[in-house]
């Protein structure tokens, strides 16, 4: 990360980094994730408030070879969300965004950290990075963030649909304060974003898929006070340079 992506992090709680990679290793990721029936068989369904589906897949594990893996290992990603967290990062999570033609449900107004904070999470010292597998567009339910809204720190959440939204009282007035930007994603781009930054997305009534993979990572320093939960506790993780990720990326195929 240079110097004006770590400050627009700081400031607008989110960086956009174009071609993070490169269209064939995209390929490889895409035809390896869309031709994965375990992933497709893993994957379950979260009804946003109007009742309309939208799916994913969560591991809180690494197996040792899959193009995620080498993903969430890279120094591209890992190495770089360590430099905007100011620490050690370790793997908390990742999950694959199906938000399928006609039918991908919305996201509710929400801070990751409104959930991770009831996992025991003590600081908001967090971020996660989605990556574009498809092209995102508003068309097909793009991910919208409010920039600067990180620095609200943690709004209360609760139940909407069988998401978890932040306080609309909140959102409201959050919405009247902060501009709200479409983050439009060609597949390889990346956003790295702060788990207090508000984001949502709409439904996806385009004809075209939008699948995103988002890697999300807790810092060192702020190992949740409990363990057995939801997500991991710190162990380190191993990065991977970027010559074994763009190789094993290249090479992936539909399992
Ligand atoms: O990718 C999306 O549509 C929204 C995902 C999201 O909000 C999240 O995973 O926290």
């Amino acid at each position: 990360m240079d110097s004006e992506q770590l400050r627009a992090f700081q400031q607008d709680g989110y960086v956009i980094v174009r071609q993070l990679f490169d269209p064939e290793e995209m390929r490889g990721l895409l035809a390896h994730a869309k031709g994965d029936r375990q992933l497709a068989s893993e994957s379950y369904v979260r009804k946003d408030g109007e009742g309309a589906e939208t799916r994913l897949a969560l591991r809180n594990d690494l197996d040792d070879e899959s193009p995620y893996t080498a993903v969430v290992r890279s120094q591209r990603v890992a190495g770089a969300m360590a430099e905007l967290l100011g620490d050690e990062v370790y793997h908390y999570h990742h999950k694959m965004m199906l938000k399928e033609p006609r039918v991908g449900g919305a996201w509710e107004w929400h801070q990751d950290y409104g959930y991770w904070y009831n996992f025991g999470c003590l600081f908001p010292d967090m971020a996660s990075c989605l990556i574009a597998v498809d092209r995102a567009t508003r068309e097909n339910g793009c991910l919208q963030v409010l920039p600067g809204s990180h620095r609200l720190g943690r709004v209360d959440h609760g139940k909407a649909g069988e998401q978890v939204g932040a306080d609309p009282q909140r959102v409201e007035a959050a919405l009247a304060r902060f501009p709200l930007v479409y983050c439009e994603l060609e597949p390889g781009d990346a956003i790295f974003f702060h788990a207090n930054l508000l984001h949502r997305s709409d439904r996806n009534l385009s004809e075209h898929p939008r699948w995103s993979l988002i890697c999300c990572y807790n810092t060192k320093h702020n190992d949740p006070i409990i363990s057995g939960g939801r997500h991991p506790n710190y162990s380190p993780l191993e990065i991977w340079d970027d010559r074994r990720v763009h190789d094993l990326l290249v090479a992936s195929q539909a399992p």
